[in-house]
């Protein structure tokens, strides 16, 4: 009976520890959450009712130790090493020409590249397979064991898989970091419980990881990716930097995905340029990228430089963030009528280019940072996003000027300023009289997503706003030429591209011209669907809320949207006017509906088709009747899968949608 139950654990341990491989390491999970709580349950009924079964390696022993007074010394056998930075090209060549000249070759070099993640460096050593301690890097000699908040990390295995080269103990280092995603659900959390909050991820991890109640730490979304193991050469077969990744993954430890092998520090500066771009679509913060000399035995002869390894080097984004002051807080107004905060700072160098504007986005986030004129801030640059006060920096007792309030009247034209309840957004109330809010919408309308009116920039719309020269979209086809080369900074050459540009872009799309009317909430993606939807244009006028609630994307709100749009006489003055101008795009032709044997049907395709494209398919399945959307829903008919599908399948399964492969969809194409 004993030994039954005693098994049972084991089995179930067993169970949750692939699983913990199958969602962190491989991220591919195998069974939903609610499957794995279940067994996580079953295992934590089991161990209470017979306490004595209960080991440290054990899934449900993550939160165990009590509160310390403080962390103890923690030596480390081999030194954790900073790396030397490189800033650009010219740096990182000098880089691989020292590598040569020390090993007295001229030898093509191979590198692992990886992303540099900001967070905070950790040893963990493992024997015979079990966590044992966590460390922290301290000065490289010395750390603090941080180990009870290390195993309550959910994506560091207690212990590791059984493999055939796992040494009797192994040394791992790796950055324990929180995702963008887990720290912003983690600020809005305190903030909501008016804690306080973190600045940015690494102040975040970093703080989590220094709790003195390993309870707290528990709390926090950390994550790890492990980036080397001590003397792996020695412990197993290996031979590059590239397989000790690979093995620490069959170990069980998360490995950086992006990490990469590159040819020559010409490979490792295509990486750094591929990386920056993905920059933002990551889920974590990096401030650089690191490249690591591939052969361990050239790494060995290398050797190190006081505290850094010879071949190995951080290749750092530009600084990202600054300080600087606030010279005045004015409001912006957009297309829409929105109300922005600016904060119009001293202009300063960040990340590659000189700021001089900060949005603070609404009054509430100009409360919450309480930003006033004169004040010192830090300014954040991300990519290509427009720049943000993060927060002020100010000396205690600092002398300030009065805290920014809402204006009660818009700054351009003088009308009262709404706020509507539950919204952070305030609005001037005047719509299309106020020059802002119709200068917006011009600019939205010549834009190269909309008409695409090549030469029409913000600038120019400004000016011919200004000079009374247009007031509203279709005036536009209107302009005369010497009206136009009257402007400031206009030639006749300018004047007459301008004049074949604006002709030029009367012939247009269905979908372009809807998304032009600058409909609020109606991206390209909405304006292609009603494109899609209505034949043309007299029916979408005629559209009522239900009827647009049938179109897949289209909500409530947006339909709301459209219908107040279309009912309103001055919108359809626009249309009219647009037309009669000689606006212009080709009705697509009509499907009978009852001939197209697809009619009615829903299709989302997702993975890679081998017989045809992705949009050849989509061509094909409209052709038919069908439609083809791009997110599944309860709507679909089915989800046709190439190879490698994305998570529209797991989507698929989980609503109960049929899910076809690339023979089926032949077949229906046939039918
Ligand atoms: O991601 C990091 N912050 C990171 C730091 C990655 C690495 O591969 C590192 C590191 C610090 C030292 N490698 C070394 C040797």
């Amino acid at each position: 009976m004993a030994t039954s139950i005693s098994n049972k654990i084991k089995k179930l341990r067993e169970e949750i520890q692939q699983h913990n491989y199958s969602y962190y390491v491989l991220d591919e999970p195998a069974i939903p959450d609610v499957e794995y709580d279940k067994l996580m349950r079953s295992l934590q009924e089991l161990e209470e009712a017979n306490p004595n079964l209960i080991t440290a390696d054990s899934p449900t022993q993550r939160v165990g130790a009590k509160p310390i007074d403080s962390f103890p010394p923690a030596k480390h056998e081999v030194p954790m090493l900073s790396l030397g930075n490189v800033f650009d090209e010219a740096e990182l060549e000098a880089f691989e020409i020292r590598i040569k000249d020390r090993l007295k070759r001229d030898i093509n070099i191979d590198y692992t590249a990886e992303p540099k993640l900001d967070g905070l460096a950790v040893s963990l050593i493992y024997e015979k397979g079990m966590l044992v301690r966590g460390a922290t890097r301290g000065d490289g000699a010395t750390g603090e064991d941080i180990t009870e908040n290390i195993r309550t990390i959910k994506s560091i295995p207690l212990k590791l898989r059984k493999h055939k080269s796992l040494p009797k103990k192994l040394e791992v280092r790796g950055e324990v970091f929180m995702s963008k995603k887990g720290f912003d659900k983690m600020n809005a959390a305190a903030r909501k419980k008016g804690e306080k909050t973190f600045v940015n991820p690494r102040n975040a991890a970093a703080g989590s990881l220094r709790q003195l109640d390993p309870r707290n730490t528990a709390k926090r979304p950390l994550d790890i990716y492990f980036y080397s193991a001590t003397k792996i050469e020695e412990l197993t077969n290996v031979t590059t930097q590239y397989e000790s990744l690979q093995l620490l993954k069959e170990f069980g430890l998360k490995v950086c995905p992006e990490a990469k092998l590159v040819p020559g520090y010409r490979g490792c500066l295509s990486f750094y340029s591929e990386i920056s771009k993905q920059r933002d679509k990551l889920d974590y913060e990096m401030d650089g990228v690191v490249y690591k000399v591939n052969d361990l035995a050239l790494q060995n002869e290398l050797g190190f430089v006081s505290r850094a390894p010879r071949w190995a080097v951080a290749h750092k984004f530009p600084a990202q963030e600054a300080i600087t002051v606030v010279e005045r807080i004015e409001f912006q107004v957009g297309r829409t009528g929105a109300l922005t905060p600016v904060a119009k700072l001293e202009p300063v160098f960040v990340g590659g280019v000189t700021v001089s504007n900060a949005t603070l986005h609404n009054m509430d986030e100009v409360q919450r940072k309480d930003v006033r004129q004169g004040d010192k801030v830090i300014i954040r640059r991300a990519g290509d996003v427009i720049p943000e006060v993060v927060k002020t920096v100010l000396k205690p007792g600092e002398k300030r000027s009065k805290s920014v309030q809402a204006p009660e009247v818009c700054p351009e034209c003088g009308s009262d300023v709404v706020r509507i309840e539950d919204e952070a957004v305030i609005r001037c109330s005047a719509g299309l009289y106020c020059p802002a809010q119709r200068k917006g919408a011009i600019k939205h309308f010549a834009s190269r997503t909309a008409m695409d009116i090549e030469g029409l920039g913000d600038k120019l719309v400004d000016q011919l706003v200004d000079e009374q020269l247009i007031s509203s979209v279709q005036d536009l086809f209107y302009l005369q030429k010497d009206e136009i080369c009257a402007l400031e900074r206009m030639g006749e050459k300018s004047a007459s591209n301008l004049l074949a540009a604006i002709e030029a872009s009367k012939q247009t799309s269905f979908e372009r011209f809807i998304y032009s009317l600058g409909i609020r909430e109606v991206g390209v993606a909405t304006a292609s669907a009603l494109a899609d939807y209505f034949p043309d244009l007299k029916t979408l006028l005629k559209a009522d809320i239900e009827q647009l609630q049938n179109i897949d994307d289209v909500g409530p709100v947006v339909a709301d949207n459209i219908t107040s749009f279309i009912a309103q006489m001055h919108n359809r003055e626009v249309i009219e006017a647009l037309v009669e101008a000689g606006v212009r795009w080709k009705n697509k032709p009509k499907i009978t509906n009852k001939k197209a044997s697809l009619a009615g049907n829903t299709y989302v395709l997702t993975g890679t088709l081998e017989q045809l494209t992705r949009t050849s398919a989509s061509e094909k399945l409209k052709q038919l009747g069908a439609k083809v959307t791009s997110s599944v829903s309860k709507k679909t008919t089915a989800v046709i899968a190439g190879a490698n599908p994305g998570s529209k399948i797991t989507k698929a399964e989980a609503l109960g949608v049929k899910v076809l492969n690339e023979k089926d969809l032949l077949k229906l194409l046939k039918t």
